[in-house]
């Protein structure tokens, strides 16, 4: 039978991740070890027992993935594939925490706030403001983009709300594309992965809030040509992605001054 394989991961780490900030819509580039992550990305890809071979690539507008992607792309010999970029796959819209430092937020709000801010599926952020220096929502790459009449450009997101912006993109423009290219990949964030597997895995409400995405670790989803999900999504280096999911997890709880 016909199988469609998505490769799906979070971009490598960036200068935020490193630095513990809520990060969200602003653009900031990968660290010097996002940039080696995404390069063992590409070796997992090619190492793999499937023989893996994307013909087509998603990106975010977010800098950060578009990084991750080329440096996959050079590695996998692939830099001609064509790659479509949506502001569908951006990370979730953190609001006004963007910038803030997570142990900052965690001090000042508590663990119950924080925990819901950051993984609560209908956690929703306080909203930025269009002027804030750190809203990146004004930025020239989302003028002209696609959206639907009346449906303005994110200042805060819970991942319920990622998962309304994401699926019509994924039913309507990357579904069809499953159908020439059997293999696609998606570089994105670590909130998008997330609405992506609860949706096509009907992930509950509660069980999505103890979902963490390590930086750089292909996961592989396979669908029927109805587009169901066939077995359970996996990482193509389990171990490493469990250790850091968890570090994921704990972020903003670990004590810098050790
Ligand atoms: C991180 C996720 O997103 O943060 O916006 O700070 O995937 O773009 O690095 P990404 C951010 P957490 O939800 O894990 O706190």
């Amino acid at each position: 039978e016909k199988r469609y394989k998505i490769i799906i991961l979070r971009h490598g780490e960036s200068e935020w991740n490193k630095s513990n900030l809520f990060c969200g819509w602003v653009d900031v580039p990968l660290s010097d070890k996002g940039k080696d992550q995404a390069v063992s990305t590409a070796n997992l890809i090619l190492q793999s027992k499937e023989n893996f071979n994307p013909t087509l690539v998603f990106t975010s507008k977010l800098t950060r993935s578009c990084q991750t992607a080329n440096i996959i792309l050079e590695k996998l010999n692939k830099q001609y594939l064509d790659i479509y970029r949506s502001w569908r796959l951006n990370e979730r819209h953190y609001g006004k925490l963007q910038g803030e430092t997570k142990s900052v937020i965690l001090a000042k709000f508590g663990k119950e706030k924080y925990m819901y801010w950051r993984r609560a599926y209908e956690g929703c952020p306080p909203p930025s403001t269009l002027d804030d220096k750190f809203c990146g929502t004004n930025d020239e790459r989302y003028k002209n983009i696609d959206l639907e009449p009346g449906e303005p450009l994110p200042v805060a997101e819970s991942l319920k709300m990622v998962v309304h912006r994401l699926m019509p993109y994924f039913n309507n423009f990357i579904k069809p594309k499953l159908i020439d290219n059997n293999t696609i990949l998606i570089v994105t964030h670590g909130s998008v992965v997330r609405a992506l597997i609860k949706e096509v895995y009907q992930i509950s409400d509660e069980d999505i809030i103890n979902i963490n995405i390590p930086n750089g670790i292909p996961m592989v989803i396979t669908l029927d040509e109805n587009f169901e999900a066939v077995g359970d999504y996996f990482y193509l280096d389990p171990e490493i992605a469990k250790i850091e999911a968890e570090k994921v997890a704990r972020q903003g709880f670990e004590n810098h001054h050790k």
